[in-house]
């Protein structure tokens, strides 16, 4: 079952060359004594010339998408799609596709979207389908690379925990034993610990959120790359987050050619800096608009729209009216109604949110008690305050989000292999 090449590697350069080659039968032509196969790796695509009784009887009753190992020789290919292809000595048939199939992975039919995740692994032989993922690695190569280059670590927080770490709403309970334990809704409490004994650190992971939100953005395990960084302000986290934006898009756009063309669309860099649009200016913009609103209201979806139409693209919301954030939010020293808080947006949709943190533990206990959250209930995280805790900030990014602007797709379902949300728990 050991190939030696894979199907993208080989060329007509490589004339007369033996090889042995594996994948999957995309299509199948009979034409009197010589049968052909397009057979598919995940690397590309190569045409598969069989002759001879042995050999035709073998693949005679063949199913498409069946998984085969062929050993041949290379030759120049007459074919119009094909500049070389593999005339066969061997063929051995190792799993056969059994028909009818629940989707047409190549797309040429088209299935919805529940069709094709109710059948993902098969659906990811669909070359657009593969592409996404393709990208998607190349993202998080992309972040990895660019937050260690920048001094932060890597590290990984637990998911099982005993208390909510956002407050309470939204969490998924689970029994541990003869316990109540929760899955985590975000890294923050522990990503803010740890600035204290490693100054710079990031995790990307599965959060979960129970929310009921049938939308194209949100699901119940979503992706989100976390950073947190000690002695640095909201506004220099904010300048990572940008670069790290403009780093992914250039990335995919240099390393991902083939993936682009596939899906058909273009990489549009963007330009840092981004806007930088303070929630008062987006209010007196929204007024302009007749969209009248008092400070401290929340943005909802349709003003979050109507700003999306003033500002297309990448910009940060900031300067939120304090009591629309979280407890462990800063408030600004000279403002102390307002917040260092920011929302990377693109366009109408949330990508982000972040900002400075408190590190005085009597203002978190202050603030927890405002907010009418239980300060015993975060007995545990308070104690690392006492600990030398540096003055820090971070935010919170949702890769599945990013990734849905980067390939230009509306519904975040498209780019995570096996999405949750209200509906769906299987595959
Ligand atoms: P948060 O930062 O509070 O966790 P989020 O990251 O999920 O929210 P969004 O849900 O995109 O961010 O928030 C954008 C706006 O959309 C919010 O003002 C919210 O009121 C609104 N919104 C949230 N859920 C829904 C929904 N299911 N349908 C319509 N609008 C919604
Ligand atoms: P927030 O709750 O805004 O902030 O989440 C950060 C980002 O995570 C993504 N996100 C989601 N994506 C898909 N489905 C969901 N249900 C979902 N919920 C959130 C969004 C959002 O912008 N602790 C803070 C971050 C910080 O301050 O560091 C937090 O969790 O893209």
């Amino acid at each position: 079952i050991k190939k030696t090449h894979n199907i993208g590697t080989l060329g007509p350069a490589m004339k007369g060359q033996k090889v042995v080659v594996g994948g999957w039968v995309e299509d199948l032509r009979e034409l009197g004594k010589l049968s052909f196969i397009t057979l598919r790796d995940v690397t590309g695509v190569s045409q598969i010339v069989v002759a001879g009784s042995e050999n035709l009887s073998q693949v005679k009753d063949l199913t498409k998408q069946s998984v085969v190992l062929v050993t041949g020789a290379v030759q120049e290919s007459k074919a119009r799609d094909f500049s070389f292809e593999i005339k066969a000595e061997k063929i051995e048939i190792l799993s056969r596709a059994v028909h009818p199939l629940p989707i047409d992975p190549l797309g040429r039919l088209e299935s919805g979207i529940d069709n094709r995740l109710n059948a993902r692994a098969l659906d990811l032989r669909n070359q657009k389908t593969a592409s996404i993922f393709k990208i998607r690695h190349h993202v998080l190569l992309c972040i990895r690379k660019m937050l260690s280059e920048s001094g932060f670590l890597e590290v990984n927080t637990p998911k099982i925990i005993g208390s909510a770490s956002e407050g309470g709403a939204n969490l998924f309970s689970l029994k541990y034993f003869d316990k109540q334990a929760y899955l985590a809704q975000s890294p923050q409490l522990y990503k803010e610990q740890l600035t204290l004994g490693l100054e710079r650190i990031f995790e990307i992971s599965s959060f979960y959120r129970a929310e009921k939100s049938h939308t194209v953005r949100h699901l119940t395990e979503f992706t989100s790359v976390d950073i947190e960084s000690a002695f640095m302000d909201y506004t220099d986290v904010m300048e990572i987050l940008e670069q790290l934006v403009v780093s992914v898009f250039d990335h995919v756009e240099k390393n991902c050619t083939e993936d682009i063309k596939n899906l058909g669309i273009e990489i549009k860099k963007p330009q840092a800096p981004f806007e930088r649009v303070t929630y008062k200016q987006a209010i007196e913009e929204l007024g302009k608009q007749g969209l009248s609103l008092a400070f401290g209201d929340d943005l909802l979806d349709s003003h979050l729209r109507t700003l999306g139409e003033i500002h297309p693209g990448f910009y940060f919301l900031t300067d939120w009216p304090l009591k629309l954030k979280p407890f462990y939010i800063h408030e600004k020293e000279d403002d102390p109604v307002v917040s260092k808080s920011f929302d990377l947006q693109y366009g109408y949709l949330e990508l982000s949110s972040g900002g400075r943190r408190l590190h005085d533990p009597a203002k978190i206990k202050a603030r927890l008690e405002e907010q009418g959250l239980d300060s015993a209930q975060f007995e545990d995280h308070l104690k690392a305050f006492d600990w030398g805790m540096p003055p820090h900030s971070g935010w919170g990014l949702g890769l599945d989000r990013l990734m849905a602007v980067l390939t230009q797709i509306d519904n975040v379902r498209e780019v995570v292999l096996y999405p949750r949300d209200p509906e769906r728990l299987f595959p």
